[in-house]
């Protein structure tokens, strides 16, 4: 009777801890303090409020779960709930994303947003279902600069000849290809290895990720290519989303949504202040390069995009004001 009494009073003090609490996992590229950590707590706070801590995050940041390749495919087999990854490896998976890859496709940032937040975007996002996965939102990884250790890139021809890690995407590689680079794919948690054993003799990343990855202790140059747009996306299964209530779904969306906010928004700080900062750790940086001599040597690439993608669907993309 009185053990009875006791475990009675334990249950009804303990009735919040008591509820079951469900631990998800979202594993992202580089550190917590990165662009990626602030768009993933940003998510993570959200889904635990608005389920009442029903749901909580434990975060893999600093590619603690392997590349982005490797997550990907970790959520498709559900061994992992969510990744908060660039569209590198992504059109591998589902091919319609391939077409944002391309490279100088977007003007500026605030092109890149409205287009990936616009109809085009959206739609998309409606691919992923069918391949296993699906995409809550778009986030942001950045414009890509290229770096190395050889020389000042002012225009395609000194960029010629580089080694230059890339990442396991066909589109961008074809697109460095046409600048006279050699791209050499690689998955990102050995690209600092590489840049320091010059196993390559460059990279190309968004300013976010070069200050979180510190790629200034391997790397000379910077220059502000700006060559193509990393669009990045919050990556579920329908696995995952189909077990949730309807309102809970609600509030998973709407947490990615406020990632996405956040995550541009870091991305801007970092961008404002970290060209400053890199050239304080000791990089030399060309702030203007020849861009129109970088679209020029597109030429040929972008005739071959055009078959693959419609020529249509890139001036639709093109066309957004
Ligand atoms: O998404 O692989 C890359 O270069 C990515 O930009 C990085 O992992 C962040």
């Amino acid at each position: 009777m009185k053990r009875s009494l006791i475990t009675l009073a334990l249950l009804a003090s303990g009735i919040v801890s008591a509820q079951a609490q469900t631990v998800i996992k979202i594993g992202y590229a580089t550190s917590a303090a990165s662009h990626y950590g602030v768009g993933s707590t940003a998510f993570c706070d959200d889904v635990e409020k608005g389920t009442q801590g029903r749901y909580k995050c434990q975060q893999f940041p600093s590619s603690a779960l392997g590349g982005e390749r490797e997550m990907i495919e970790a959520v498709q087999l559900g061994t992992l709930d969510f990744v908060n990854t660039s569209t590198g490896p992504v059109g591998n998976f589902v091919p319609e994303v391939k077409i944002v890859d391309i490279p100088f496709l977007f003007r500026d940032y605030d092109h890149a947003r409205k287009v990936m937040d616009g109809p085009i975007g959206q739609d998309i996002l409606t691919k992923f279902p069918s391949k296993g996965l699906m995409a809550l939102s778009w986030t942001e990884n950045g414009f890509r600069h290229m770096t190395n250790n050889k020389r000042a890139i002012n225009k395609p021809e000194d960029a010629s000849g580089l080694k230059m890690r890339t990442m396991e995407n066909k589109v961008h590689m074809d697109g460095y290809r046409a600048f006279g680079i050699q791209p050499t794919p690689m998955a990102f948690p050995e690209v600092f290895g590489a840049l320091q054993q010059g196993t390559v003799d460059g990279q190309e990343n968004p300013i976010p990720v070069i200050l979180a990855s510190k790629f200034s202790q391997v790397q000379k140059h910077l220059s502000l290519t700006g060559h193509v747009y990393s669009p990045a996306l919050i990556i579920t299964s329908p696995r995952f989303m189909n077990k949730l209530s309807d309102a809970d779904k609600k509030v998973f969306y709407e947490a990615a949504k406020h990632a996405t906010v956040a995550q541009r928004k870091k991305v801007n700080d970092d961008e404002n202040s970290g060209i400053a900062q890199l050239e304080k750790e000791g990089m030399t940086v060309v702030r203007k390069v020849d861009g129109a001599a970088f679209r020029g040597a597109l030429r040929d690439t972008y005739a071959n995009y055009a078959k693959e993608f419609g020529a249509d669907n890139i001036k639709k993309i093109q066309d957004v004001k």
